[in-house]
């Protein structure tokens, strides 16, 4: 893993192959599609561009279901984030559901994850979990090489053209994102192919965005679960995302509850 952690040091992103094994992801699968079927109170669906296709979005799976759960807490997830962030102790954050079925033209959008969440430090990461094979045509995550060092936030914006989802309170020390998508040739972006269970690990500053699945046939699913390390605290600045943010933690306190509970210690 030492080749992994060291492009995931250097370039704020990197692929772990054959990472996740074929049990584990047809139960993520199925419980993929119960959510589909059903979504939890997190659901953020994108409403599909040009009426085709669907985006389906939801987090904080894994309070509701148990395949999610055991996938989060019990895994080698936690163990692997505490390698990936030199880290003696692993909290989970949330986990997260990307969806493009065949044919959805939606982009997500340039950004970084970090200035949405309600939380300071370093040593944030997420690992996203293909289901499908991923492809730069379905929709596989791009990223800047090195982003993650840059020191810069930028302002969280709704994804997608969602009705009920509201705008980001602006925070006054974010930026906004600059027009990534038009001026590509002035970033070193990287990007991977995916076979299912091979898995992107990427740092919580990194900038990335992903393209819309143009397949007619393949979809896209992607599980996100990210997780964080000793050097993280909770943090009550404006502009993060409510659905994460937590009543019973104030400004500095470290994560350790049921809410974002501790997977893994060094012994
Ligand atoms: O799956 C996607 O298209 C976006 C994923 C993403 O932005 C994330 O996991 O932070």
């Amino acid at each position: 893993m030492q080749k992994e952690i060291s492009e995931y040091q250097h370039l704020g992103a990197t692929v772990i192959r054959q990472c996740v094994d074929v049990d584990a992801l047809v139960k993520l699968s199925s419980a993929t599609e119960a959510d589909i079927h059903s979504p939890g109170p997190f659901y953020h669906g994108y409403r599909s561009e040009a009426g085709r296709g669907s985006f389906h979005g939801n987090l904080r799976l894994w309070e509701h279901d148990d395949t999610f759960r055991e996938f989060c807490l019990a895994s080698h997830l936690p163990q692997l984030a505490a390698e990936f962030l030199n880290s003696q102790r692993v909290n989970l954050l949330y986990d997260q559901l990307f969806v493009k079925e065949p044919g959805t033209p939606n982009r997500t959008r340039w950004h970084n994850d970090q200035p949405y969440w309600p939380i300071r430090g370093g040593q944030v990461l997420s690992f996203w979990i293909a289901l499908d094979p991923v492809t730069r045509d379905s929709g596989a995550l791009e990223f800047i090489a090195g982003s993650h060092r840059w020191g810069r936030w930028f302002q969280p914006q709704a994804f997608g053209d969602t009705a009920g989802q509201s705008e980001y309170v602006a925070n006054p020390d974010y930026e906004p994102i600059p027009d990534i998508q038009n001026h590509r040739g002035d970033y070193e972006i990287v990007s991977w192919d995916l076979e299912p269970g091979d898995v992107y690990v990427f740092h919580g500053l990194t900038v990335h965005g992903s393209g819309g699945n143009h397949h007619q046939s393949h979809r896209r699913r992607g599980y996100a679960v990210r997780y964080t390390g000793d050097d993280v605290v909770y943090d009550s600045r404006v502009g993060t995302n409510t659905s994460l943010c937590s009543e019973g933690h104030r400004d500095g306190m470290v994560l350790d509850s049921d809410r974002y509970p501790v997977v893994w210690l060094a012994s």
